[in-house]
């Protein structure tokens, strides 16, 4: 303790930690999370520094400390709070992130928002000296995944906001004993974050110096000038990046992916499956489909561990989009969002007169006043350009401990993970891919279906809805090292496992003419039930161009057993059938996107898009546009 006790830092330390604080932190006996400490401390300038640890107090502390600074407000229910992140600081902001990279690195990046490492290191340095004047910096260490396992990344969050630290509090796993014990002292990642100067709502004033710069090189994320949990909370969207970057090292994966398993009571199974869905392509919704169990909504780590594909959900809670949940979609979450003495944090929701809280596609009549994310809202209130404020924000959320949930899978915490078996990837478009493909095999499934995901860009980041994007792996925005890297990486992964999970594209957004959607909400539950047949060998299927699809027959009795529901040849016959000409353009349009953005893509990849797009030519002259069901062998 006290090769410590000398460093540079200490005299800093004890003037601005109580004895009780500065005894939390000696304790650790780790000198790079003391140097970090220090470092911060000195250059951030808090009034005072806050140690937890893991107790029930330290958390206490953290609720009550984000209530009387008004970072959040109870609500009527017991152990429920809102919080209000500012205007125009209510997702992601691409524009104030960066990935911080060696300068030669830089060209290789193309798309993922980089930035050379020392310039950006000295800009944000720039914005942190002296930020937490008059405030109290707390810091919180915390686990990514389970703690002592083969998965398990230590963190240290250094933050001024109260309201982050509770976050963390409900969405990872706590961290101070994991330090105690872990094996190499200085492997964890960092993140210090200040909201800055608030406005008299407790909101950042100086968005122009938000910044959210991730230093790819020491494992640190420097956050300024912002409070939406995607910008804020470093183990959710920063760590993220920084573990993509270490897994690519270190040739693991992370993915942002839930992971829950299908229920199969006939023949008492529960099977794997992780999914990467772009934000709002259904990916809490099928994590959380009625009758399965979730493991995890948002990020998984995958380790081969014995030549065995195995996940972890990274997080302990969800930081779930609260639109649309409602009594009928979502009954699971809804429920558990009306349940008073669960801990839970609203945000960017109606708080009405009765001090309950209101969402979008809630099901339920709304009050014509109360106080949301523009501050006193009422039904008149416009904006600066005269459009009208709604209710509550389209990216208004709910965080949650995952334990709260009735249908938490009861291996979630399982220290070596859990076996997966299916790999899937959604997409969101309405005219092009069936509601579930099987690829063929790991390395076409990454090449084809992962790599050319796409989706509409919605309000979890800030810009334009509704642009169509590609989304590799729907993981575009967190991709932290360049992408060919990257999807090398994912295709190697499997190399020399025992089992290698199967691959399936969904899409649950097809539509007629009309713009209705084809089939109802849970319709996904048979594509998933399926899924986990064809996992068994049970059932046959049709090959398409770019893999297989369900028999008729199959889903028919699906339908029937899971819904007591008829499903139509014709219904089948349009949700399956193969549309050439628009999978020629959506791989058309991946080759344009890589040649544009993905500097280090080998050719090999696209001389794979290359020769699949001929292939689809060749067919089309055979069939014509579309081909049905079954039409289709293998040449
Ligand atoms: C997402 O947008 O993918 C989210 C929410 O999970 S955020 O934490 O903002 O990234
Ligand atoms: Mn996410």
């Amino acid at each position: 303790m006290s090769s410590i006790d000398n460093k540079r830092y200490a005299p800093l330390l004890k003037e601005k930690m109580s004895a009780e604080n500065y005894r939390k932190l000696l304790e650790l006996d780790n000198p790079a999370l003391f140097e970090f400490v220090g470092e911060y401390t000195e250059l951030c300038e808090p009034d005072s520094v806050y140690m937890c640890d893991d107790s029930d107090e330290d958390a206490e502390y953290i609720r009550k400390k984000s209530l009387e600074l008004k970072e959040e407000k109870p609500l009527a229910k017991e152990g429920h709070t809102i919080h209000y992140d500012g205007f125009n600081d209510q997702g992601r902001a691409p524009g104030a992130t960066k990935n911080l990279v060696r300068k030669e690195l830089v060209p290789l990046m193309g798309a993922l928002l980089a930035k050379e490492r020392e310039e950006g290191l000295a800009e944000v340095r720039g914005i942190l000296k002296g930020i937490m004047k008059g405030k109290q910096a707390i810091i919180k260490l915390s686990c990514e995944g389970p703690t002592h396992s083969p998965f398990s990344i230590a963190c240290a969050q250094m933050t001024d906001s109260f309201y982050v630290c509770h976050s963390e509090e409900l969405l990872y796993r706590r961290g101070y004993e994991h330090f105690l014990r872990m094996a190499s002292k200085d492997k964890f990642f960092r993140f210090v974050h200040s909201a800055g100067s608030l406005d008299e709502n407790g909101n950042c004033l100086d968005l122009e110096k938000r910044r959210i710069y991730q230093d790819m090189e020491d494992y640190i994320v420097l956050s300024t000038n912002n409070q939406y949990a995607g910008n804020s909370v470093g183990l959710k969207k920063h760590a993220m990046r920084l573990a993509i970057k270490l897994a690519g090292t270190e040739g693991w994966l992370c993915e942002h992916m839930f992971v829950m398993s299908i229920q199969n009571e006939k023949k008492a199974r529960s099977t794997h499956f992780c999914g990467a869905f772009p934000s709002a392509c259904g990916k809490t919704a099928t994590a959380m489909l009625p009758g399965e169990k979730i493991i995890g909504d948002d990020i998984a780590y995958f380790r081969n561990i014995d030549g065995e594909f195995r996940a972890v959900n990274v997080e302990n809670g969800i930081f779930g989009i609260i639109k649309d949940v409602n009594a009928l979609d979502d009954p699971l979450i809804f429920k558990t969002l009306q349940t008073p003495g669960l801990e839970m944090i609203f945000s960017n929701v109606l708080t009405g007169p009765d001090n309950e809280p209101y969402w979008l596609g809630m099901g339920v009549d709304h009050p014509m006043r109360g106080w949301n994310f523009s501050g006193e809202w009422s039904e008149d209130k416009t904006d600066r350009q005269d459009n009208p404020i709604p209710f509550a924000h389209s990216n208004a959320r709910y965080t949650l401990r995952l334990g709260y949930l009735e249908n938490i899978d009861p291996v979630y915490n399982d220290r070596n993970g859990v076996l997966v078996r299916g790999v899937i990837y959604g997409g969101r478009d309405s005219d092009t891919s069936v509601p579930i493909e099987e690829s063929a095999d790991w390395e076409s499934g990454i090449i084809l279906k992962a790599c050319t995901l796409e989706s509409e860009t919605t309000s979890a980041t800030i810009g334009q809805e509704g642009v169509l994007a590609p989304q590799p792996m729907a993981n575009l925005d967190f991709i932290s090292y360049p992408i060919g890297a990257y999807i090398r990486n994912n295709i190697r992964f499997v190399e020399g496992m025992k089992q290698v999970p199967r691959i399936y594209a969904v899409n649950y957004f097809l539509r007629d003419e009309k713009g209705d959607f084809l089939t109802h909400k849970l319709a996904k539950k048979v594509w998933l039930h399926w899924a986990e047949q064809r996992i068994y060998n049970e059932v046959d299927a049709y090959r398409t161009p770019l893999g297989f699809i369900p028999k008729y027959e199959d889903l028919k009795s699906l339908f029937q057993q899971i819904f007591q529901e008829d499903f139509s040849k014709e219904l089948y016959q349009e949700l399956f059938k193969f549309r050439i000409d628009a999978w020629t353009a959506k791989i058309s349009r991946a080759i344009r996107f890589y040649k544009r953005t993905a500097p280090d893509c080998p050719e090999e990849y696209f001389s794979i898009w290359r020769s699949t797009i001929k292939e689809l030519q060749d067919i089309r002259r055979e069939f014509g546009p579309f081909i049905a069901p079954g039409a289709y062998k293998e040449r």
